[in-house]
């Protein structure tokens, strides 16, 4: 089988990537990637020598260079992970969110209709529903939640999803979706919550809480999310949603604390900052149409799992230094240093 995995040099895509050729050594793994600031090719180093792995640069929302990457490799299965995924940049600069996740996944989905293709699989997440009120915890999101999104980013999100579904039913695109909820882990860029607070605290350096870190996240450990997109993508359903979480909900000051303790850095550390524009309260994800389904289950536990993160980190300061040392900075003094 041959799979092209599109954003392979981020976060979560060079996670799926890994997982792949250890589980399925026989499948051949093509990473298409544009290598945008939240792209590394040092992320896949240890693909880089495997026979069944080949990176290919390129963009998802140029036409031109997508169709000849399908005339070339001939993609049984194409996994969507490329997109521009923090929602604090798509505050400030919202048109390349829409040109990526949305253009982008139409082009795909165009070569899916032009070329054939046995499944293509969409990665979108739980923001497409908007979010849940902190005084309710007996809500969560289903797959049949109404699509109700709060900034750019979630609406480029969602907006991608209508075309995958738009795709499936009028040109018989064998389509599949899956929102899983909050990530964590291994190779997680340093902008986000759990990385920047592992560095900043390494540093010791102020860690911006936004608000008053009320704000609820569902955690999933990056491998379990690898695993459920590899069984959507084998035993899914054409035309289904599938929601992929493991019931870890934890305030973002519950996170950060933790962080702190692991290390065995003060809280003292901590500091409130002005809030997110139209900052999502919670996020909560019933996975049970997965479980029951596929039989997916979450392995990684969050105190296991953020163990294992906060000393990956501390074991690979190579990895990340290389990335705070550069344009980094710049985006680090524009949204931190008024705040
Ligand atoms: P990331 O920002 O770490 O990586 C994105 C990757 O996509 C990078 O390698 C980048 O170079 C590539 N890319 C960006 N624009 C591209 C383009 N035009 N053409 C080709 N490649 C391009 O993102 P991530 O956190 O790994 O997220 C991956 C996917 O999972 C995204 O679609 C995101 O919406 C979704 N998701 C993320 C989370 C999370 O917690 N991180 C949770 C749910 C869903
Ligand atoms: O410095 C910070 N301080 C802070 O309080 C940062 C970076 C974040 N936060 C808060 C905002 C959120 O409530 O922490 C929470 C998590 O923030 P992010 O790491 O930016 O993630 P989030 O906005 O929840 O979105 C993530 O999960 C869903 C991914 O970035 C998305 O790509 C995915 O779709």
């Amino acid at each position: 089988m041959k799979i092209i995995v599109t954003g392979g040099a981020g976060f979560i895509g060079a996670n799926f990537v890994y997982y792949e050729l250890a589980n399925h050594p026989d499948d051949e793994i093509i990473c298409y990637d544009k290598l945008t600031y939240a792209g590394n090719l040092e992320t896949l180093k240890f693909a880089e020598t495997n026979p069944h792995f080949q990176f290919v640069y390129g963009d998802i929302s140029s036409r031109d260079e997508v169709y000849k990457l399908f005339e070339i490799v001939a993609p049984d299965i194409i996994v969507n992970f490329a997109a521009e995924s923090h929602v604090d940049r798509s505050i400030e600069d919202p048109e390349l969110f829409l040109r990526t996740n949305i253009i982008g996944t139409s082009i795909l989905l165009d070569a899916c209709k032009k070329y054939g293709i046995k499944r293509y699989h969409q990665v979108s997440t739980d923001e497409v529903y908007g979010d849940l009120p902190l005084d309710r915890p007996d809500l969560f999101f289903t797959e049949t939640t109404n699509l109700h999104t709060s900034s750019p980013y979630s609406a480029s999100k969602a907006s991608a999803d209508l075309l995958v579904q738009a795709y499936q039913r009028t040109y018989k695109i064998p389509a599949t979706i899956s929102r899983c909820s909050n990530n964590y882990g291994p190779y997680h860029f340093p902008e986000k919550l759990i990385p920047l607070m592992i560095i900043n605290a390494l540093h010791d350096k102020n860690l911006p809480v936004y608000g008053t870190g009320a704000n609820v996240r569902d955690w999933l450990y990056v491998e379990d999310h690898c695993a459920a997109i590899d069984l959507i993508i084998r035993n899914g359903k054409v035309g289904e949603v599938y929601n992929i979480g493991g019931h870890n909900e934890k305030t973002n000051l519950e996170v950060v604390k933790t962080i702190l303790k692991i290390l065995g850095k003060s809280e003292s550390l901590i500091q409130f900052v002005t809030d997110r524009k139209g900052h999502d309260q919670r996020y909560a994800i019933d996975p049970a149409k997965i479980e029951r389904e596929l039989g997916w289950t979450p392995k990684t536990k969050f105190d296991d799992g953020i163990q294992k993160t906060v000393a990956w980190y501390l074991e690979n300061r190579a990895w990340w230094e290389k990335i705070i040392s550069g344009e980094y900075q710049n985006y680090y003094a524009k949204m931190y240093g008024n705040r």
